[in-house]
């Protein structure tokens, strides 16, 4: 057999070895939800037609020829009873962009289907796009809210880094057709991590925003905002308020931001958001929970203290390490699927219920800000356990 033959065999069978592997759901010692054993998509995941030539006349070595770096922050929706990811692929490049990936029991065979999602752009183009929320609104559509990235045109020369984050529209009704939408308008010149609220509120659009004063930085602004739009064509948010704000000495002490659209339950919506906080070694991003009221969903209701996942093991290494990042999650009947990613480098699933959720925003108690609180708040139970030791 000549290389081109051997390469593309043992390329294409381990590849298919990859994406038909079971996932496990392993142990929990905190018990509010469970991990699996693999990660749901890594680059491996993505199909070898989207990165070699399969040409032997061109490609006589059968080489990569678009490679993949990472498979990381990813939409997700139930759509005809199946799971689907809109995964933030991010080529060998740098850019990112969205592939969808399908499975019948969301937590593994996780399988890219049709081509990598091409995305009109608007007038001003975008460099880079990332992290979409899938919403199923009751209007009928499901939208995707990203990020649009481009050169900061205050930029001064020489400086090839700055950029500005806004919020890009796509929506569909079929998960194949996407239609671009203009980008979100907001008194912000930064803006990442917005995210649609899957009901109208008086009537109108509802958005979670995330102000900033620059690309990373969220100075003197930040937090999760709140705010309404009429339309999501030319959509508008044109006040906001701040409706989790981050707080010294937490884990969203430098920035925070809503991940998927929230949940809706009996007892409010769900919320599940990251928080950064500063560390010698850098930013640390964990995900955290919260409960806000049916009648008003930008009142909290619920704020269970600390975080709910934060990178473990093999999570905590990668491109960006000591992260994780959720930006998708699937309700099916009382189960939950959270897809996080780690490390800006490969998604995983954890497994829980609407139940296990409520028990846990609602009976958590809340950060109470010091150290001499949280030890009486720690003596309280453990003293109220000593009748059942
Ligand atoms: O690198 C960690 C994350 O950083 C950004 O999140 P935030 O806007 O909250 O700082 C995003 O670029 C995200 O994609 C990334 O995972």
């Amino acid at each position: 057999m000549n290389l081109f033959n051997e390469r593309k065999e043992r390329i294409l069978k381990e590849y298919e070895e990859l994406i038909s592997l079971p996932n496990k759901a392993l142990f929990s010692t905190g018990g509010v939800y469970e991990r699996y054993e693999n990660p749901v998509v890594t680059a491996a995941h993505i199909p070898p037609h989207w990165r070699y030539d399969f040409n032997p006349e061109s490609n006589p070595y059968f080489m990569e020829r678009l490679g993949i770096n990472a498979a990381l922050n990813t939409g997700a929706i139930l759509f005809n009873n199946k799971f689907y990811l809109m995964v933030r692929v991010e080529g060998h490049d740098r850019k990112s962009f969205f592939g969808l990936a399908v499975s019948d029991n969301g937590i593994d065979n996780f399988r890219f289907t049709g081509n990598p999602v091409l995305i009109d752009e608007t007038e001003d183009p975008d460099t880079n796009v990332y992290d979409v929320r899938l919403t199923a609104h009751e209007d009928g559509w499901i939208y995707g809210l990203f990020c649009t990235e481009r050169k900061d045109p205050e930029a001064a020369p020489g400086d090839e880094s700055s950029a500005t984050a806004q919020c890009g529209i796509i929506r569909t009704k079929d998960l194949e057709n996407w239609e671009r939408l203009a980008d979100l308008k907001t008194s912000s010149s930064q803006q990442r991590n917005v995210v649609l609220h899957p009901e109208f509120i008086e009537g109108k659009y509802a958005l979670y925003t995330r102000p900033q004063d620059s690309f990373i930085e969220a100075g003197s602004q930040g937090g999760i905002g709140w705010g309404l739009s009429d339309s999501m064509v030319n959509a508008e948010v044109k006040s906001s308020v701040i409706m989790d704000k981050k707080v010294y000495h937490t884990i969203n002490e430098v920035k925070n931001g809503q991940g998927p659209s929230p949940i809706k339950t009996k007892d409010g919506w769900l919320h599940l958001a990251h928080g950064v906080r500063n560390t010698a070694a850098g930013l640390r991003y964990v995900l955290y929970m919260f409960l806000s009221s049916l009648e008003d969903p930008s009142r909290i209701t619920h704020r269970p203290s600390g975080y709910f996942i934060a990178p473990e093991g093999e999570e905590r290494v990668g491109d960006v390490s000591n992260v994780v990042f959720a930006n998708g999650w699937i309700q099916k009947g009382e189960d939950v699927y959270i897809y996080y990613a780690s490390s800006d480098t490969r998604c995983h699933v954890a497994t829980t219920t609407i139940d296990r959720l409520l028990d846990y925003v609602k009976n958590t108690p809340e950060d109470p800000h010091t150290s001499r609180e949280c030890v009486i708040q720690r003596r309280k139970l453990a003293d109220s356990n000593q009748t059942f030791l």
